[in-house]
């Protein structure tokens, strides 16, 4: 019987591709003049007035895709081996304004091999590698981005749709993981499905769904300057387009006052780092659910990739400070991104600032790998060596307690009794890039003490809840044909879905029209997470102060708004404040999630005559 983490572990070939032979590649190009392209555009309002009205109607035409080509293989020259680390291009939106973000049909090189024909978002002018934008708003003002729905129609969009059974994987919407603003109406709305561009009319309802495009607007006010990220979450077709690549950072640019203003981190070189885990089948193609699901029985892999490539370089100055923003925005296995001596193995430490966009306060950490779940980001502020050397960044599953070892790995990336938490790879790493520390020496200090707080409710882990809520996730166990129970997942098999078995949260599949959990608006709640296997914990709109895991209190409470969890579970407090509405709780292995691990959650607003905002219009 094959454990969680076999069932899950993503290819050995990353490994092999990150050691010796990416190693050899790396050497052989050093020197060489390949550059990355980058570039920053702004986003101006040129159509101001189609934001801010209520929801497009059907009839309403959609905005136009973005005049530039699809990306086909061939089209544009393949990048070379070795090379500069790419950097997303920066799509910078002023309030008032709109970015355009276009989902289309990619296909690219991707590491060390061809991918084709990806749902993916057009990646400006870094096309030849597969990196969505990076959007960067500020603390306040209305944001805007219109999402053009470029793909294919769905073959299947004339068959009857069944909740929680993936399909029409051409219909896509937008998430914005992290963000504190409004779950409703065009703002952080997941329950709205964007259908693919020349979809007939009378498949769209105009209430919840729009044919090939729709402007969001998400309005800030005074949002904590973070590391946050973007990518679909129209359910049921979440994990495939995630796992084509669908995913950029969301960073929220903070003024005075605030932690990107603190002397060290200010204006230092900053890079956006997306951890990638893209499954691709023997053909080089993610063509649906079955496929990932199905994984690695039927020949698809994955490999670890960081901004669409594998054995890059990066350069660093000896002594300078870079700021780097990793988001893992793999859509099944959890991270742990580390940075080693080349010449040796030794671990080098770094300091993280930041977890899932919050800033810690008034201290740093000094670590020696952050752990991120699918879904989880990390700020780490990265000091290079004084003298030249080669650092590897390695990428990889890591040891998860009570499946694969004795090695914490729950508590990893936590500090229990004064004693930060790490966890061993499991297995060989990935080398994803190698930073070459070189050139005249930079002599940056890293920020002292106090770091800002950030912009979270002022609660704390002696702040008594409202309510306590239970979350479970959990497996049906089926039935084997000899009666006894099996403990993996089976095969998935669209044609018995749902009965054949039900990843659920709570005993219940999700239910579009159905809410677990009706809290006020402005009270505090206590989250008990669990379950008997391992899932991603994750809640829209408000972060979570995680105060104990696997019955051990934090020596410092954590903010974060994704986080693994295992049998022994975490308690964690959230105050829902600002935003009445209804939005999702799901589990973050986003397989998971689009064959029903989801519920909703309605903030409910005592003052407003509408005492609850259940979602009505369920597909
Ligand atoms: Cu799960």
């Amino acid at each position: 019987m094959k454990t969680w983490l076999e069932k899950r572990a993503i290819s050995r070939r990353s490994a092999l591709l990150g050691g010796s032979a990416a190693m050899a590649a790396v050497v052989a190009m050093d020197g060489a003049t390949a550059q990355a392209q980058t570039g920053t555009h702004e986003a101006h309002g040129d159509h101001p007035g189609s934001l801010g009205s209520r929801i497009r109607s059907a009839t309403t035409p959609a905005p136009a895709a973005p005049k530039s080509g699809e990306a086909l293989l061939g089209a544009t020259p393949a990048p070379a081996a070795g090379g500069a680390l790419p950097t997303p291009p920066v799509l910078k939106v002023r309030p008032g304004a709109a970015a355009t973000l276009g989902m289309k049909t990619q296909s690219v090189q991707l590491g060390g091999r061809p991918a084709r024909n990806l749902r993916a978002y057009d990646n400006v002018t870094a096309r030849q590698y597969l990196m969505a934008p990076t959007l960067e708003f500020g603390q306040t003002g209305a944001f805007g981005v219109r999402l053009a729905n470029g793909l294919p129609r769905n073959p299947d969009q004339a068959q009857p749709h069944v909740v929680n059974v993936p399909s029409q994987f051409n219909t896509t919407n937008l998430h914005t993981h992290g963000l504190h603003v409004s779950p409703e109406g065009r703002s952080d709305n997941v329950y709205l499905e964007i259908l693919p561009k020349g979809t007939e009319a009378k498949y769209a309802d105009g209430e919840t769904s729009v044919v090939g495009g729709f402007d969001y607007v998400y309005a800030l006010k005074n949002h904590t300057p973070g590391t946050f990220w973007y990518h679909p979450h129209r359910h049921g077709s979440v994990a495939v387009q995630v796992a084509s690549g669908a995913a950029g950072a969301l960073v929220v640019r903070g003024g005075t006052g605030t932690i990107d203003r603190v002397k060290g981190i200010d204006g230092i070189t900053e890079q956006v780092l997306l951890i990638q885990q893209v499954m691709l089948n023997p053909n080089g193609e993610l063509p649906d659910f079955d496929t990932l699901w199905n994984a690695p029985g039927n020949g698809a892999t994955a490999e670890w990739t960081v901004n669409g490539t594998t054995g890059r370089t990066l350069a660093m100055q000896p002594g300078e400070v870079q700021r780097w923003r990793i988001v893992n925005t793999g859509f099944q296995a959890e991270a742990k991104f580390a940075l080693v001596q080349a010449s040796g193995g030794a671990p080098v430490n770094v300091t993280l600032i930041a977890m899932d966009g919050i800033n810690f306060s008034p201290k740093a950490a000094t670590v020696q790998a952050v752990y991120l779940p699918p879904g989880g980001r990390a700020d780490i502020l990265v000091k290079a060596p004084a003298q030249p050397t080669k650092l590897l960044a390695q990428v990889g599953q890591y040891v998860v307690k009570g499946q694969g070892g004795p090695t914490a790995g729950l508590t990893a990336g936590f500090e229990i009794g004064g004693v930060w938490q790490e966890a061993a790879f499991a297995g060989d790493p990935a080398t994803v890039f190698t930073v070459d520390v070189a050139g005249a020496p930079k002599a940056m200090a890293l920020p002292g003490d106090p770091l800002p707080r950030p912009l979270v409710p002022e609660i704390t882990a002696a702040t008594t809840p409202d309510a306590c809520r239970y979350v479970v996730f959990g497996v049906t166990k089926v039935t084997a044909p000899n009666g006894t129970l099996k403990n993996d997942l089976p095969s998935y098999n669209p044609a018995a879905m749902p009965s054949s078995f039900k990843l659920q949260i709570n005993g219940e599949l999700f239910c579009p029209g159905r809410v677990l959990f009706q809290p006020p608006l402005g009270s505090v709640d206590q989250y008990v997470v669990s379950t008997p296997g391992v899932h991603v914990f994750h809640i829209h709109v408000n972060p979570f102060l995680v105060t104990e895991v696997e019955g051990q209190p934090l020596s410092t409470p954590m903010w974060r708004d994704t986080m693994l969890v295992g049998p022994n579970g975490y308690k964690a407090l959230t105050k829902y404040t600002d935003y009445a509405g209804t939005f999702p709780i799901h589990c973050h292995i986003l397989d998971h999630e689009d064959v029903g691990m989801m519920t909703n959650v309605t903030v409910v607003d005592p003052t407003s005559k509408t005492r609850v905002a259940a979602v009505t219009h369920g597909h």
